[in-house]
């Protein structure tokens, strides 16, 4: 079905130097929601009382403003919604903000198979919203940001995930040959087709893996899973490599590495439309893998806090079309090395500008599948453009 509609939405303005004072970082969390993990209940720390409330407002401690603090998501499908004090505006053609994590490289990768980075990337899915009704909370429409894993074939979409609480005072089922695993059936998890499992509990983390402030028994989650990131590149379990994803992830590459960067223009709505919105307020991030890595347990995503990368920027009030194009695009592999590989549903003519607007090359694409030899590119971020709308991809 032809879906055609109208966004009353912005262009965005670069301007130094506003008078709208603001923060650059988030001021709010408003849900703190974690899967089952090694983690939960000690970042940040429950006590006896908490409620979603006062875990939610320790959570908004350790995160807000330039506070560096480390909140866990634990496991898949666990969540944050953070707000900022004022809109990031999406600034065309470049990225907007990024969610700080603790991602790293690994200074020894002995994968010599592969140009990927690698270390500790746990790649949490990125969701924004704007808020639309002006009430100052997060109960307007969410759109996932389509990172690089979004249209591949190992995404499951519509993932559901049901962790059971478990019994604290069970007999454990410790690993004969790990014996860091002290329970191999802590905590179960099933999902809707996809394989069922459990949360191992180790030796290193005591406390209960369950968040305890939460009155339900059980936990379920949804969206899309990445398929695991990591991997043993010792073959022994001694040492594990989490591959990073190329672009459109928290906790997926270091704060200071630009593939930590989001473009608000990769936003897509329930039906993959893509989606402008001309600013954002509120940010949603969630565990996207459901991987266990030996010793390293659980892959969990962490946050330290969100940044908005150009805080001066002001909006101005100018229309724009959005609407899903006449001609099918669809990009074949996300990640661009040599060749960018497409399947139009007609005969189009596009083009390919850098990232300060020059144009670089012009195509006829043929109807079907066919590449653009991208090899004479240097590295960084283009803009494909065709007759109605345009793509974003990254040359590595
Ligand atoms: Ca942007
Ligand atoms: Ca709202
Ligand atoms: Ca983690
Ligand atoms: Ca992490």
């Amino acid at each position: 079905m032809r879906k055609q509609f109208f966004l009353s939405a912005c262009v965005a303005l670069c301007l130094q130097g506003s008078a709208m004072a603001g923060s650059r970082y988030i001021s709010k969390v408003f849900e703190y929601r974690p899967a089952p993990g090694q983690f939960v209940n000690k970042l940040p720390a429950y006590a006896d009382g908490d409620t979603p409330e006062t875990m939610a407002a320790k959570a908004e401690a350790s995160i807000a403003g330039t506070n560096r603090g480390l909140v866990s998501l634990g496991g898949y499908g666990g969540y944050i919604v953070v707000g900022f004090d004022r809109p990031v505006v999406n600034v065309p053609d470049t990225t907007d903000f990024r969610i700080l994590g603790n991602a790293f490289w690994s200074a020894a990768n002995p994968n010599t198979t592969t140009s990927r980075r690698g270390g500790s990337s746990e790649p949490g899915i990125v969701l924004v919203s704007a808020d639309v009704n002006k009430n100052g909370l997060p109960d307007d429409e969410w759109y996932e940001l389509a990172g690089s894993e979004y249209h591949s074939a190992a995404t499951i979409r519509d993932y559901r995930i049901s962790y059971f609480k478990p019994d604290e005072n069970k007999v454990p089922t410790p690993d004969a040959q790990r014996a860091y695993l002290t329970d191999t059936t802590y905590v179960r998890w099933t999902t809707n087709g996809h394989g069922s499992g459990y949360v191992y509990r180790n030796s290193f983390h005591k406390q209960s893996y369950w968040p305890q402030w939460l009155p339900d028994d059980e936990l379920v989650f949804a969206g899309s899973r990445l398929a695991d990131n990591y991997v043993d590149e010792s073959g022994n379990g001694s040492y594990f490599v989490q591959y990073a994803y190329d672009w459109g992830y928290a906790d997926n590459a270091p704060n200071a590495d630009r593939m930590s960067e989001l473009d608000i223009d990769w936003a897509v709505d329930a039906s993959g439309n893509r989606v402008y919105l001309a600013s954002i307020d509120f940010v949603k991030v969630y565990t996207a893998v459901n991987q266990y890595c030996g010793w390293l347990g659980e892959t969990s995503t962490e946050i330290m806090g969100a940044e908005n990368l150009h805080p001066d920027a002001v909006l101005t009030s100018v229309d724009r079309l959005v609407g899903e194009t006449a001609f099918q695009l669809k990009f074949m592999s996300g990640r661009v090395a040599d060749v960018l590989k497409l399947e139009s549903s007609a005969d189009q003519s596009v083009e390919i500008f850098d990232i300060t607007g020059r144009r670089t090359m012009s195509v006829d694409l043929p109807q079907g599948v066919s590449t653009i030899d991208c090899t004479m590119l240097p590295p960084g971020i283009y803009l494909l453009k065709t007759v109605q709308t345009s793509y974003k991809f990254i040359k590595l």
